[in-house]
C-alpha cells in the first residue's frame, strides 16, 4: 500500500472536518443498521481528533465500545476511470467501513493506516455516505492489550486510551494500472550513494525512475522494476541534516519505450529518498559509518482537548522545542506516530526509534511500574497465539508504512513486555524473525523493563541493541540518589558486558512545576535536576551507553490512579509546553557538554 499523494496521475480529497457522530452506548448500532442511512440522533465530532476530551460527561469521556462516524462526500466527476479508495490514517483501535450501506471491510489495530477500495460503490459525480464504526475496546488479543471487568475497561499501559479517528481520512483516486509498492534501500560507496529500489506495479508497461536533488537537478536515471541508481558525490542524509532526494517513478503505457520522454505516463509516484546507512558494530551504533549518540526523549502524541489528534501547528511547536534543547532523536513511545511527524523527522534529520503499539504485555506491572495485575501474561486465556498473530501483523504494518524513511534507524517491537520467562522467550522469538524478514536492513530491539535485569531477561539476546527503561532514584531508591547511582552503575556495567550498544530509553522523575526545595526531594524541580545529574554521571562512565532518552518530553494524560496527580509529570516540559528548570540543564548538557556526543 502506498500513501496517497497528488501527482499528475493521482489525486486525493481530504475528508477532515465535522462528521456525524454517535457513541453506541447500548450496543444497538449494528442491529439497527446505523450504516444504512443517516446516523440517527447524531451529534458532531471533529476529524481528526480523539473524541474523549471533547466530552463533558465522565462516562462519555471514558466510553469503550462502538463509536460511529459518518459523513457524505461527493466523488469528483472526473474520477471516472480511476480506482477510488478510502485511506484511513488511523482508527484506534479497529474499524469497520461502509459506503452507502455496502460493507467495504475492516482493519484491526490503531495508529497505522489502512486502505479500502470503494469498488462498485464509487460513482463519480455522486454523493456517497461514508460510515466508519471505530471500536476502542482493548482485549487480551488486541495490541495493546486490556480487559473488561464488570463493564469497566482496564488496560496495562500508562497513558490515557484516547481513541477515534485521530488522523486524517482521505478519498483517493489512482489509475487502475498503477505503481503499488516501493522498497528503497540505500548504501554508500566511497563518495557515491547507491539507491536500490524494488517497485511493484500492476501494469505491463515499462517503468522509468529519475532521481533529483533538492534543486530539482537530475542526478541519476534508470528503467526497470529492480533499480540501482548511483549518485556521484552524494549528499548523505545524516542526523541534523535531513537531505532528501526525490525519486520519481513513472509507469509507462504498455509497448512504449522508457527512453522516450514523450511516452504516455500511466501512473506517477514520488518517493523521498535519504541516502544513509545504519549498522551496529560492537557497542557502537553507526549512521553512515560514524558513531551516533542518541539524545532526546520518549514522547507521546498528547495534547489538551484534542488528545492524540495530529495537528501540524502543535507538531511544529514540539519539534521546535526538541531542536531548542539539542535533542538528536526520539522514540515513538508507545505506538507509531503520524505520518506527518515522520515526514518532518525525515526532512530535518531527527533520528527515530520506531515503536509498535505493543505496550502493556506485562501483568507484573501496574499502570506505570508498580503492582501486579492479577493475571498471567502469556497463557491460552490471556495474551495467546491470537495476540501474537496480531502483534506480528502490527510489526509488518509498521514496517510497510515506514520502511523507506531514513529517520527510522531501529524498530522497537514492544515496550516493557514480560521478558524474564520461558513463555516470553517463546512469544518473542518468532516476532523478531517477523521484523527481520520484513526489514533485513535495520536493527531490531525491544524495550526492557526493570523487573527483567541483566541475567534474568530472556529476550534481550535476540536484540541488536539493548534498550533499557530504568528508574533508579524514582521507583526504587526513591529520594536516595547515592544508592541509586550505585545500583544503576552496577546494572549497566553488567549489560555492557554483552558487547552491544545500550540506549537508556527511559529515565525520569515526576516533577511538579513550581515546586522548589533547597534540599531536593522527589517531585521538586531541584530533584529532577539532581536526578538527571546522577544519571548522566552513570552514563558518561560507560562506553557502551550510546543513548539517553529522558522520560518524558512533556507531561501527558494517564488514567486516574493514586500514582498520578492530574497527569504523568515526568515531562521536561509541562503539558502546555513550557520548560521546567531541568529543560535548561539538559539543553546545556546536550548542546555543550555531552561526553557521549564526543564519543561520536
Ligand atoms: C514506564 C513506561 C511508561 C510510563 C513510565 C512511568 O516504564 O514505559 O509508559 O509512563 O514508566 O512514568 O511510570
Amino acid at each position: 500500500m502506498l500513501r496517497p499523494q497528488d501527482t499528475p496521475t493521482r489525486e486525493t480529497k481530504i475528508l477532515d472536518g465535522l462528521w456525524a457522530f454517535r457513541l453506541d452506548r447500548d450496543g444497538v448500532g449494528d442491529g439497527q443498521g446505523w450504516f444504512r442511512g443517516p446516523l440517527p440522533e447524531a451529534g458532531k465530532m471533529a476529524v481528526p481528533a480523539s473524541f474523549n476530551d471533547l466530552m463533558t460527561d465522565a462516562a462519555d469521556r471514558e466510553f469503550h465500545g462502538d463509536i460511529w462516524y459518518q459523513r457524505s462526500v461527493r466523488i469528483p466527476r472526473r474520477w471516472d476511470a480511476e480506482r477510488i479508495s478510502l485511506y484511513v490514517s488511523s482508527a484506534t483501535h479497529r474499524a469497520r467501513v461502509w459506503v452507502d450501506g455496502t460493507y467495504l471491510g475492516s482493519h484491526e489495530g490503531g495508529y497505522l493506516p489502512f486502505e479500502l477500495d470503494l469498488g462498485e460503490t464509487a460513482r463519480p459525480g455522486a454523493e456517497v455516505l461514508v460510515t466508519i464504526c471505530v471500536n476502542n475496546t482493548l482485549t487480551f488479543q488486541s495490541i495493546p492489550p486490556g480487559v473488561t471487568e464488570d463493564g469497566v475497561q482496564r488496560y496495562f499501559h500508562d497513558f490515557f486510551n484516547y481513541a477515534g479517528l485521530d488522523r486524517s481520512v482521505l478519498l483517493t483516486a489512482t489509475p487502475r494500472e498503477r505503481i503499488e509498492d516501493i522498497t528503497v534501500v540505500t548504501d554508500i560507496d566511497g563518495p557515491d550513494g547507491l539507491v536500490r529500489a524494488s517497485v511493484e506495479a500492476a501494469g505491463e508497461g515499462p517503468l522509468r525512475a529519475v532521481l533529483r536533488d533538492v534543486e530539482g537537478a537530475e542526478v541519476a536515471r534508470e528503467n526497470g522494476r529492480e533499480l540501482e541508481l548511483r549518485v556521484p558525490a552524494a549528499h548523505l542524509w545524516a542526523p541534523g541534516d535531513g537531505y532528501l532526494y526525490e525519486l520519481t517513478l513513472q509507469l509507462l503505457a504498455p509497448g512504449s519505450d522508457a527512453a522516450d520522454d514523450r511516452a504516455a505516463v500511466v501512473d506517477e509516484y514520488r518517493q523521498d529518498v535519504g541516502i544513509r546507512t545504519v549498522e551496529v558494530r560492537g557497542t557502537e551504533f553507526l549512521i553512515n559509518g560514524e558513531p551516533f549518540a542518541f539524545t532526546g526523549f520518549g514522547m507521546h502524541e498528547d495534547h489538551a482537548i484534542d488528545g492524540k489528534q495530529h495537528n501540524d501547528a502543535l507538531m511544529l511547536r514540539d519539534r521546535a522545542m526538541i531542536d531548542w534543547i539539542g535533542a538528536t532523536s526520539v522514540r515513538t513511545s508507545h505506538y507509531p506516530y503520524s505520518e506527518e511527524f515522520m515526514d518532518h523527522a525525515d526532512r530535518t534529520g531527527l533520528v527515530v526509534i520506531d515503536e509498535t503499539p505493543a505496550v502493556g504485555l506485562n501483568m507484573g506491572l501496574g499502570g506505570g511500574i508498580f503492582g501486579s495485575q492479577g493475571y498471567t501474561t502469556f497463557s491460552p486465556e490471556t495474551c495467546n497465539d491470537e495476540t501474537q498473530a496480531n502483534h506480528a501483523q502490527v510489526i509488518r504494518d509498521l514496517v510497510a508504512r515506514d520502511k523507506n524513511r531514513p529517520s527510522v534507524v531501529l524498530w522497537s517491537i514492544a515496550n516493557e513486555p514480560e521478558s524474564e520467562t520461558a513463555a516470553a522467550e517463546e512469544y518473542f522469538r518468532p516476532l523478531f524473525e517477523v521484523a527481520r524478514e520484513a526489514d533485513p536492513t535495520r536493527t531490531v530491539g525491544f524495550v526492557n523493563v526493570m523487573m527483567a535485569p541483566h541475567g534474568r531477561c530472556r529476550v534481550s539476546a535476540m536484540a541488536d541493541v539493548i534498550m533499557l527503561n530504568r528508574y533508579y532514584g524514582w521507583y526504587i531508591n526513591t529520594g536516595d540518589l547515592v544508592a541509586a547511582e550505585k545500583g544503576f552503575r552496577a546494572e549497566l556495567e553488567a549489560w555492557a558486558g554483552d558487547g552491544k550498544p545500550i540506549i537508556i530509553t527511559e529515565y525520569g522523575a515526576d516533577t511538579v512545576p513550581g515546586l522548589h526545595q533547597l534540599v531536593p526531594q522527589p517531585w521538586s524541580e531541584e530533584y529532577q535536576i539532581a536526578y538527571m545529574e546522577m544519571c548522566s554521571r552513570v552514563f558518561d562512565g560507560i562506553d557502551a551507553v550510546v543513548g539517553e532518552q529522558v522520560w518524558n518530553f512533556a507531561d501527558f494524560m494517564t488514567t486516574s490512579g493514586i500514582m498520578r496527580v492530574g497527569d504523568n509529570k515526568k515531562g521536561v516540559f509541562t503539558r502546555d509546553r513550557e520548560p521546567k528548570a531541568v529543560a535548561h540543564w539538559l539543553r546545556t548538557r546536550w548542546t555543550e557538554k555531552l561526553p557521549i556526543a564526543a564519543k561520536g
